[in-house]
């Protein structure tokens, strides 16, 4: 039994000296000390053994046991180590290597447009406001004074999803909702989608966007439009812009206008921008009607107002020189990045 016990020792060694992995390591101990082992076996055959026989083979197996688990601890640990080694030597990082690139976004010349338009009113201390974009017949028409039999009110028109609910066609329901809920003086812009049954073509989209103003207080005249609206056209177009009031027609509207300012592009000179005019036509605007007024709540012999609206699109096409109002909506990178 000694002799077995010398002979297990010799094979540890051997075998150890040559274990280079956990796993064999792990086998090793499995085949020596595990439950089926060969030491296991020797240790469970002492039971036949005299008492005195016992003890001294007990001691000696258990030193043999001993020498064998401090050799795996060692054999384990170097393992474990050069495992760890390898490891970090396959995940080396070369922290010299340039980094990823990340691509910064642009913002939709729409979204640039609105903001451009938008920050010129925030400016002059106006507040913005937003609101649904579909909308009740009474709100987008009737308190907008616009007359039953109007053509905008058509089917082939305006989209519709009942006889009272329809996209609206126009900001300018959020402006009576804004009558409705605030108190006077009112000074907002309304910036959003609007929707008409359009067929596309370069100036047309059933979809596209608005920014619509509106000022009341006592004693708002022509000239506080005027004036607004100049000032508006020098921020947003160059300083030596000059504008002018045309005659025009608006049902929620009286007095009615439209804005031409200057070409931007040729000085007033004609080009293919003002279409050899000098001028080009920017928005539409008036004082409120007094219907208007009314439906809003507000009394029209003590207050008026000044309304104005225009179109993102068109606004953005003039500015920036877009030819056909379908960029817009193609999402093409190469068109969107081009305003960055
Ligand atoms: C255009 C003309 C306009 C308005 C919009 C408005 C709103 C209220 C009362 C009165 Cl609540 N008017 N909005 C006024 C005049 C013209 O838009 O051609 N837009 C593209």
């Amino acid at each position: 039994m000694r002799t077995e016990l010398q002979r297990i020792l010799a094979e540890a060694r051997e075998q150890l000296a040559n274990a280079d992995t956990v796993e064999a390591c792990e086998e090793i101990r499995i085949r020596l000390l595990g439950k089926k082992g060969a030491l296991t076996e020797i240790l469970r055959g002492m039971g036949k053994l005299s008492p005195e026989e016992k003890k001294t083979m007990g001691q000696a197996a258990n030193s043999v046991k001993a020498e064998i688990e401090a050799l795996l601890e060692e054999k384990l640990s170097a393992a474990k180590a050069a495992m760890q080694s390898a490891k970090l030597k396959a995940e080396k990082i070369d922290v010299t290597e340039p980094g990823k690139k990340f691509e910064l976004g642009a913002k939709h010349p729409i979204t640039l447009t609105i903001q451009e338009i938008t920050n010129v009113f925030k400016a002059m201390g106006y507040s913005i406001v937003e609101g649904p974009e579909v909308e009740t017949v009474w709100f987008n028409f009737d308190a907008l004074n616009s007359p039953k039999n109007h053509p905008s009110r058509d089917m082939t028109d305006t989209f519709y999803f009942s006889q009272d609910k329809l996209l609206r066609t126009h900001t300018s329901p959020v402006e009576v909702r804004t009558m409705l809920a605030q108190d006077l003086p009112i000074k907002v812009v309304v910036p959003g989608r609007c929707f008409r049954s359009d067929t596309p073509d370069a100036t047309h989209s059933p979809m596209f966007h608005q920014v619509e103003g509106l000022v009341v207080d006592e004693g708002i005249t022509m000239a506080d439009l005027k004036g607004t609206l100049d000032t508006f056209a020098k921020l947003m177009f160059g300083s030596d812009v000059k504008t002018k009031l045309r005659p025009s027609h608006f049902p929620f509207t009286e007095p009615s206008a439209e804005l031409d300012v200057s070409c931007f592009k040729c000085g007033g000179k004609g080009c293919n921008v003002c279409k050899g005019s000098g001028w080009i036509e920017i928005l539409g605007c008036g004082l409120t009607h007094p219907h208007v007024l009314q439906a809003g709540g507000i009394d029209s012999e003590k207050y008026s107002g000044f309304a104005f609206g225009m179109g993102v699109e068109r606004v953005a096409m003039l500015k920036y020189g877009v030819e056909d109002i379908r960029l817009f909506y193609e999402n093409d990178m190469r068109f969107i990045e081009e305003f960055k």
